[in-house]
């Protein structure tokens, strides 16, 4: 069915939004041509205005990891919406919610709601302020933990994407606090706590980076910041944003074993509505209002129907066998695109966590910013385009993960792998 036209819809859509989106990367800067306008979009498909249908490997940018319009997840949020959609009053879905995210995390004793993985990142920051009385915060180059001033510094995402990972609006006086070390790389971030010992409320990272493109840690890595931060006071707080209920039912946490002291999630907790949480062992947690002096509130915090559809996605992705099938369909794919781009002597690699994947236009795959920076972005424009005429629509950026789905069929894989093959072999020729 066609019932309009993208390119008219984003000529209309800049006339009123800036830059015709809503969040930058949207606007396929990164990629160049007509950003889709989505009409609707069902399991492991999306449409757009013009009717074509895509295979989704954007996901939302995580938290579909059902698939689109599951039909649990439509139904819990149906129920609750008969009963109010939103009350600002506590409702027993957030507590269950919590519990939930509790049973899985055993550093975690209370949860924070919030409405974005941004503001959960946020608050968690000034809870590292708050409880170590500290000031300065360590994050790392290419990570990206949405867009609270003191973390917009040499951030990854559509930051990175448009050349401008420190944002203009953010007071030097602030970013001066923001220490910015490089991922995989301990002596980086051991150097600023031997410049400023006992300063340092926190170290924030991704412990799976995807805002980098996906990023893998090295061995010790993370113990070696959760020993660092223990020997000097400072909290380790993992943002979960993107990697949690993603790569496995616990998280990098559970990928890794290594247990931060505060956690950040978003994305497949709201199982597509918007939903944040943090939270840690309640010595910490509990500086927070109403318990404590760090003040952190939001009137749709908690909000039922955002409730209703993070407990029935847990739901789904708790059930037996969900996680191996995932993992196995993803790295499927995964090995089925280099096989592709190996027949067609393409400097490719890719890999895969759970239902969280990257690809990179370069042989080896990259460690850190720096090797992400040397990858051929023309070679990736290019490939994104040709499968997005194809009928697959990886995220729009050369610096994102994709992710998959447990809608994601056979066929679908099949289909995918084959439209690589040719736009491959189109990049060869
Ligand atoms: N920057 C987020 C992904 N890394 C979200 C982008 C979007 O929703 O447009």
């Amino acid at each position: 069915m066609t019932i309009g036209s993208n390119a008219a819809e984003f000529a209309r859509a800049q006339q009123c939004l800036v830059g015709g989106v809503n969040s930058a990367v949207r606007a396929f800067r990164a990629v160049g041509g007509t950003p889709r306008f989505i009409e609707r979009a069902q399991g492991a498909y999306m449409w757009d205005v013009e009717g074509h249908r895509y295979i989704d490997y954007l996901g939302s940018w995580g938290p579909m990891i059902v698939g689109q319009s599951h039909p649990k997840v439509v139904k819990a949020v149906q129920d609750a919406a008969t009963r109010g959609l939103s009350y600002g009053a506590p409702n027993v879905m957030e507590t269950e919610l919590a519990e939930r995210i509790k049973a899985l995390h055993p550093h975690i004793e209370r949860v924070r709601f919030t409405s974005s993985g941004t503001e959960a990142a946020m608050s968690a920051l000034r809870l590292a302020r708050g409880a170590t009385g500290r000031t300065k915060i360590i994050k790392f180059e290419g990570c990206y933990h949405g867009t609270a001033d003191s973390l917009l510094v040499k951030a990854g995402s559509g930051a990175l994407a448009f050349g401008t990972p420190s944002s203009a609006g953010v007071p030097a006086d602030l970013a001066q606090h923001t220490l910015v070390a490089s991922y995989n790389d301990l002596p980086s971030v051991q150097a600023f706590f031997e410049q400023y010992p006992n300063q340092i409320a926190c170290v924030m990272v991704e412990p799976l980076p995807g805002n980098m493109n996906l990023m893998m840690p090295d061995d010790g890595f993370l113990e070696g910041l959760q020993a660092i931060c223990r020997d000097d006071g400072a909290l380790l707080i993992f943002d979960e944003v993107m990697s949690g209920f993603r790569v496995a039912l616990g998280g990098a946490q559970e990928v890794t074993g290594i247990t931060p002291d505060l956690s950040a999630f978003g994305k497949v907790i709201g199982g597509g509505m918007p939903v944040g949480a943090f939270g840690g062992p309640a010595s910490v947690m509990e500086h927070m209002a109403p318990l404590g002096p760090v003040y952190q509130a939001g009137t749709l915090s908690g909000n039922p129907i955002a409730m209703a559809a993070g407990l029935a996605t847990l739901d789904l992705i708790a059930e037996p066998g969900f996680f191996a099938d995932l993992s196995e369909k993803t790295t499927r794919l995964v090995k089925g695109l280099i096989a592709a781009a190996a027949k067609h002597r393409i400097a490719f690699s890719a890999r895969s966590v759970g239902g969280m994947a990257g690809m990179y236009f370069m042989s080896q795959a990259p460690k850190n910013f720096a090797d992400i920076q040397t990858q051929d972005s023309e070679a990736f424009k290019r490939f994104f385009h040709r499968m997005l005429e194809q009928g697959i629509y990886f995220p729009p950026s050369t610096v994102e993960a994709f992710f998959t789905s447990s809608a994601l069929s056979e066929s679908d894989i099949a289909f995918t792998l084959e439209a690589a093959d040719r736009a491959f072999a189109a990049e060869a020729a």
